[in-house]
């Protein structure tokens, strides 16, 4: 099985070698419960009593049922005037750019990045926008970056992939983990673009098991420096970057116990160090006009403190650099959406057939609202995640890759629908939708698959939710001690079982969309109830449940999506913002449809039909496995 799945292994830290059963009482005398061979992996089973850290973070919270808003209504901002001044400043002069002196379509067709585009990017400090200004850097925070990341993903996602591999994820880690000295060497020659910077973890055979990297680095007889050696692939900027933020085992001693075993250690490595080369730009489908390619470290001497984060830190070091890049990939799909949306509705409102305009009828309609809808969605996630993160947030990580997934997913369904509006037109590449197409579909593949961050979602707030049911188990073991948690929990359960569940609004929402805050209450409660009820019947095998997994994590996406719509809504309503009752009319809509969707997923999770169901799909990939082919005889029997 894959090793991605040992994600969920870590379920068993927080105590899952219980079977934990529905009734209170039962929790505190259950058996302990042998893990499947596979589900063992070494140094796990001491982190059992690993405690639960408190998370504002709504969508963990939603995992034990609790509708934990603080991060998410009223919907947040954190600009101040002068900060929304600056970045006034920036955008009309970056659109400017993007519309005068970048032409997307011949990056493409030249596979490259056109120098002018790359010297006029340089000038404008794009390659920097998030590096201090003492650094050399625009010095934005994220709410800003965002801002004009839509920008460059509205107009050329090609670029914006050369931009983002270089600052979202290329020198990230040392803007995030690095000490002073390395911020002072190297963000301002990253932050300038004079050096461009590339993020190295993928290997041939360590892909979503980011883990299982193969690289090594050794520390020299002298400790003075490592010696890299190991390969790449796909890495974004690989051929043209200077600086790298490598990622490879590196032995580590514990002082304990004098044991020694490899962990995964981030270095700073710049390809002056010699070793260093990389092969032939990759060929494509999109994203061509940005450079990908393998990367070789032979003998790469690293200096000591190039380390980046601390040595067997690496891991950690790679899973803080991505979740604090994926909110950029919601805003400049967000941008990527308008650019289909405009073109889908200038098509729409011009183009007659059958004696009417065809946005008249009901099929297109519905077509431009629901790609409306995703925009919407997307980026109010994109801006609630930002204005977290500059608020201090440390509580998002599951926000981020559920925006991820969404944009990723929202923006090729929203293009896709966008060239079907224009039919045979939108199909032509003058269209300016082909390359976006191809552009887009790669995004619902790297920085973590959408289908390896729906279980990161799905894992990571059960063993959230666990840990609250140890807590629980614990406190039944001196119950005079914690009556308040006992009580509490005694009673939601007790109203459950007789069908009478408290399931009410989500709080402060705008009256308008009550209804909205209604059904949202309800589902985070269903929702919780679902994930607690998994928790108990598969404990910690539920880590080999990947069809409940998926359907959790639907869930989880509707639910969150439906909170971004309805607290931007209930803030624009408020406000009284000229489009508000447009905007109360998306969120309305999306939280009745969300509300069915994640009922029938729900449902699916418990379902015997559904499990049946899952056993023949199982079963139907394991016969096409076995035959390498198609097993259904063709209807003519030649
Ligand atoms: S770059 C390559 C991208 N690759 C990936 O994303 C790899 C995906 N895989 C993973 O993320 C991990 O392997 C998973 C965990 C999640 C599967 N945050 O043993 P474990 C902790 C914080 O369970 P595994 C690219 O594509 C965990 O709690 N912590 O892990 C270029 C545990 O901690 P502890 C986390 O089973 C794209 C420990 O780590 C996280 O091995 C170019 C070990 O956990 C987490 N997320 O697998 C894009 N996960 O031991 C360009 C785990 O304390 C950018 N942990 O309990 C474009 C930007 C947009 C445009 C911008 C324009 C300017």
């Amino acid at each position: 099985m894959m090793r991605s799945t040992k994600l969920l292994f870590s379920l068993s830290k927080n105590g899952f070698n219980k079977e934990i059963t529905p009734a209170l009482t039962r929790l505190q005398s259950t058996a302990a419960q042998p893990a499947p061979a596979e589900s063992k992996p070494a140094g796990k089973e001491k982190k059992m009593n690993k405690e639960v850290k408190p998370s504002l973070s709504f969508v963990m919270n939603m995992f034990r049922g609790a509708a934990v808003t603080d991060q998410a209504i009223p919907y947040p901002y954190t600009l101040s005037s002068e900060e929304k001044e600056t970045l006034e400043m920036l955008v009309d002069p970056t659109e400017k750019f993007f519309e005068e002196c970048n032409d997307a379509m011949k990056n493409d067709a030249m596979e490259k990045v056109d120098e002018t585009t790359m010297q006029g990017l340089r000038e404008m400090g794009a390659f920097g926008l998030q590096v201090p200004a003492e650094l050399g850097g625009v010095g934005l925070n994220n709410t800003q970056y965002a801002r004009l990341v839509e920008v460059v993903g509205m107009n050329d996602l090609g670029v914006g992939i050369t931009l983002g591999a270089h600052q979202s994820i290329g020198f990230k880690g040392i803007l995030i983990a690095g000490n002073p000295e390395q911020k002072a060497k190297y963000l301002p020659k990253v932050a300038s673009g004079e050096q461009m910077a590339a993020f190295a973890l993928t290997e041939p055979s360590s892909g979503s098991d980011a883990g299982s990297i193969r690289s090594r680095a050794v520390p020299s007889a002298d400790g003075s420096h490592y010696v890299l050696n190991g390969s790449k692939i796909w890495i974004s900027n690989g051929g043209m970057a200077e600086v790298f933020t490598v990622f490879a085992q590196t032995p580590v001693t514990d002082p304990k116990t004098g044991a020694t075993k490899d962990k995964v250690t981030a270095f700073i490595v710049e390809r002056a160090f010699g070793g260093v080369s990389h092969g032939a730009p990759e060929k494509k489908m999109g994203i061509k006009a940005s450079n990908t390619a393998e990367v070789y470290f032979e003998d790469t001497k690293i200096p000591v403190e190039n380390v980046l984060g601390g040595v067997g830190n690496g891991f950690k070091v790679a899973m803080e650099i991505l979740n604090n890049g994926r909110f950029g990939m919601a805003a400049a799909l967000s941008g990527t959406m308008r650019y289909s949306i405009k073109k889908a509705l200038d098509f729409a409102t011009s183009r007659t057939q059958f004696g009417n305009r065809i946005d008249t009828y009901g099929t297109i309609q519905e077509k431009l609202a629901r790609m409306a809808m995703l925009h919407y969605v997307t980026e109010s996630m994109a801006y609630m995640i930002s204005s977290n993160m500059d608020a201090g947030s440390k509580d998002y990580h599951l926000e981020a890759a559920i925006s991820k997934c969404f944009a990723s997913e929202a923006a090729w369904h929203v293009t896709d629908e966008a060239i079907q509006v224009m039919g045979g037109m939108g199909f032509m590449k003058e269209s300016g939708l082909e390359r976006v197409m191809r552009d887009l579909r790669i995004f619902r593949i790297f920085e973590g698959t959408n289908d390896i961050l729906r279980l990161f979602v799905a894992l990571t707030g059960l063993q959230y939710a666990g840990g609250h049911l140890r807590e629980l188990q614990q406190a039944l073991k001196n119950p005079a001690a914690n009556m308040g948690l006992i009580l509490g929990e005694g009673t939601k359960r007790a109203r459950r079982a007789i069908g009478f569940t408290k399931g009410g609004p989500i709080e402060g929402v705008h009256p308008n969309l009550s209804e909205s805050a209604m059904l949202l209450g309800r589902g985070i409660e269903a929702f919780g109830y679902c994930a607690e009820g998994l928790l108990m019947k598969h404990g910690k095998n539920i880590v080999h449940e990947q069809f409940l997994l998926n359907r959790l994590a639907n869930s989880a996406i509707d639910l969150y999506a439906g909170l971004v719509a309805v607290s931007r809504a209930s803030k624009s309503l408020t406000e009284n913002l000229p489009s508000c009752t447009h905007e109360e009319k998306i969120a309305r809509v999306w939280v009745n449809e969300a509300s069915d969707r994640v009922q029938l997923n729900l449902t699916a999770v418990k379902s015997s039909v559904s499990q049946s169901n899952f056993k023949d799909l199982a079963s139907i990939a394991k016969d096409l496995c076995d035959n390498g082919n198609i097993v259904a005889e063709r209807p003519l029997g030649i």
